[in-house]
Order: C-alpha cells, then structure tokens, then sequence
C-alpha cells in the first residue's frame, strides 16, 4: 500500500503531498532546471520540476502555477500527465488527502444527499472514458496587445487527455434532483489562505449537468489524477475552460437559484457579443460568463524563427475546438494569401486535439507559415487578434516565421 499521507517539499519550502505512482519515502525536490524566454516583453520563466511532473514552465510559485512548454504537442496527440499544465487561485492548496476517507458529498435540492467514497464512485456506477482537451481561458494571455492583467502565459496553458470517472449525471439521478433545480455549484479541497478571499467554487447550469457528459473524473490517461491536476477527483466539462473543471472536487450541490459567488459573477465573464471582444483597452457594457472554447490550431513542428533547409518541409501541428469538431485545416505559406487543405490525422473524438499534417515545397529566403482550422458549424479563427480586458480565448491565426537557405 502506498502511503497518500508521504509529505514531499517542494523548493519553495510548500509541502506537497503527491498520488500514486511514487514509491513510500520517495522524495521531489522542485528545483529550476534552467530557463526559458516566452516571445513577450517580460517572458523569462524558469523551468520547475515538481511533485509528479516534469520540468515546466513556471508562472507563479504560490500557488504553483506552470505551463507546459509547446514542444510536448509535437510529441503525440495525448499530452502526458507529467507535463501537464497547471494551474491554482489560491494559495491553501491541499497538501494531505487520505484516498480512504476523502469523500464527495452531494447535497441541495436532492432526494437523497450522498457521501462518496473513491471506491463507491469505482464500485457502485459504471466508468466512462472520453478523450478531451482541457484548456485555460487565459491561455495565450501573455500575446494580448495591450497587454492585460493576470498570468502572462504563452501557449502551453492547455493539454489534450483521456479522462476516465463517473458522468455527473448518473450521480445526480441516484441523489434524485429536485423540482425546481436550476444550477449546480461545484466546491474543491483548496482554500483561500485570508479569510476574506471568496472560495473557489464554479456551477453549471442543471441540463448541462446532467447532459452525461460532463464527468467526475478519477483517472487520467490510464492513471490516478496527478496531484498538482485535481487529486483524486475533478470535474471534466468537455469543450468549456478549464476553469469550471474544478480540482480536488468534494461539494457538490444542486441550487433553485442561480449560484452567487464571485468566480461566476465577477471573475470569468466574457463580453456579451458574438466575438467575446471589445475595442482595445475599452470595458464591455455586458458581460456573461465564459464558456465554450473557439477554434484553435497550431503548427507544431516548426517554431517561429525556425533556420530550414530549402527543399522540402513536412508540416504537422494541432487543431481543435469547443466540442463540435474539426472539418478542415488549411495551412499558407505565403504569409495568408494562399491557402491549401491539409490531411487531418486519427480521430480520437469531437474533444480531442486532431492532429493534421502537409509537406510545402521550401523555397530558399524567408516565409510566414499559418495554419486556421474550421469546425463543423463553420467557426473558424480571426486573421486579425480580438481583444477583451481579461485576456481569455486568444485564437488568431498564428504566423510561424521562418528562413530557409
Ligand atoms: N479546486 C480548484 N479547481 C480549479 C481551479 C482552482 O483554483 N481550484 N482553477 C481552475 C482553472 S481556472 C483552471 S484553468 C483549471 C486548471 O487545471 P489544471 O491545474 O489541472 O491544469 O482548474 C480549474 N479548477
Ligand atoms: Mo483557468
């Protein structure tokens, strides 16, 4: 038996607790591997390795908040759990967590309120798997022109994998929702360190809740949670932010009013209109909260300010969307005046990264490659960046500056 309660120091001095996967007495040290420069004014970051991941990019050190660097989705479809983005509001994040006694409760307008245990949720419902983009709505934040408040990432604040758990809706139906109910109000294990701070804590709307898809997820790509993503539970809401997949997950309560707290009302809205934009460095007039992701696509292969050999170049990347799916990917090679279909890879589902690829002929001097994906409702990508004072949903057309002799 492992030892959950095993508490391992992190560089900053935090103890960390950490999941399966590690042998009892096993020690992390974060420690800066050495460092990196994002393409924005003030980018350096240091490379941190902590409990269970990988060396990463490191945004903020308390709460621990690192990004992925771009390199790993050239690796394969699935980004692995150790280089796996994180990210955290608060500073109290849990530290301890015991798989036998951790429960999540379900309360609020139900029949009958529930208290899960880890096994109940394996045992007493039947699993689902679904592969899924997972991704921050700030990701990118750091390209904003203006620059706006709040972590300036680039774009690893995103990862694609397979979540395994139980839907929330065979939950919900064996708690018995009530007439009435209008939302559901999700709570984890991490806290505010001062009082006055408002609690993380997210909702859904009731029919999205229950739609079976959305996920109380146990595993990820074949594994326990990672610590540092949500051990040992956390809510997966496919083609939404990441910020409503709230991590350490043990409240979960059905409303008949909508849910107040300041992450839905305050935090995490987006202007009221058909871009999600406004003019830069202006306030919306209206706002709603953030929901599902817009089309994005990347090469990744090639990065900017790449030095090729002239000849031949094979191109692969990413693209994917909020849930409706891929249809086409066209990439340009001359800097958007034309464009050419590219050849989409496998097909892990509508959630998923899609992997596409293309082989240009490379002229000798210097070009600008860009890739735009469409989806099956016929969204696609802005040639030109939208703007809007929270710094979320960034998907222009990127341009990859090369040099070929
Ligand atoms: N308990 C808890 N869940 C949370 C958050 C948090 O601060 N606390 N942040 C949310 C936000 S904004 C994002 S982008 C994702 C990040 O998930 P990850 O750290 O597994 O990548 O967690 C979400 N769930
Ligand atoms: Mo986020």
């Amino acid at each position: 038996m492992l030892n959950r309660r095993q508490m391992l120091k992190s560089a900053g001095g935090t103890a960390l607790g950490i999941g399966a996967g590690l042998a009892v007495g096993a020690r992390l040290t974060a420690f800066a591997a050495e460092t990196v420069t994002l393409p924005f004014a003030n980018g350096d970051r240091e490379l941190v390795a902590y409990p269970g991941k990988r060396p990463l990019i490191r945004l903020t050190t308390r709460p621990p908040q690192l990004e992925t660097p771009f390199s790993v989705y050239n690796d394969g479809l699935i980004t692995p759990n150790d280089a796996f983005f994180v990210r955290y509001h608060l500073a109290d994040i849990p530290t301890e967590i015991d798989p036998e006694s951790f429960r999540v409760e379900v309360k609020g307008k139900v029949d009958k309120p529930l208290s899960l245990s880890l096994m109940d949720l394996k045992s007493r419902f039947d699993a689902v798997e679904l592969v899924a983009v997972h991704q921050c709505s700030g990701n990118s934040r750091g390209f904003f022109e203006p620059r706006v408040g709040g972590g300036q990432a680039g774009n690893g604040l995103m990862g694609n994998a397979r979540w395994k758990g139980v839907p929330l809706k065979a939950v919900l139906d064996k708690a018995g929702v009530q007439a009435g109910a209008v939302q559901v109000s999700f709570g984890g294990l991490d806290g505010p360190v001062v009082p006055d701070t408002p609690d993380f804590a997210k909702a859904l709307d009731i029919d999205h809740a229950r739609d079976g898809e959305v996920m109380l997820a146990y595993e990820m790509n074949g594994a326990e949670l990672p610590w540092l993503n949500g051990y040992p539970l956390r809510l997966v809401v496919p083609g939404f932010y990441g910020t409503y997949w709230v991590k350490h997950l043990n409240e979960i309560t059905v409303l008949d009013k909508p849910f107040q707290s300041f992450w839905m009302d305050t935090a995490y809205r987006i202007p009221a209109n058909a871009c999600a934009c406004t003019e830069p460095g202006k306030a919306p007039t209206a706002t709603v909260p953030i929901n599902r992701f817009d089309v994005r696509s990347f090469i990744t292969s090639v990065q900017d300010g790449a030095k090729l050999k002239a000849g031949e170049l094979a191109l692969r990347g990413i693209a994917f969307d909020g849930g409706y799916g891929v249809s086409d990917v066209e990439v340009s090679a001359d800097g958007g005046k034309s464009w050419q279909a590219a050849s989409l890879g496998e097909d892990l589902g509508k959630y998923s990264f899609r992997e596409w690829k293309m082989t240009i002929p490379l002229q000798k001097g210097a070009h600008t490659l860009m890739v735009r994906a469409v989806n099956r409702i016929g969204q696609s990508q802005p040639m030109e960046p939208l703007w809007n004072p929270a710094g979320y949903m960034r998907n222009v057309v990127e341009h990859t500056r090369i040099v070929a002799a």
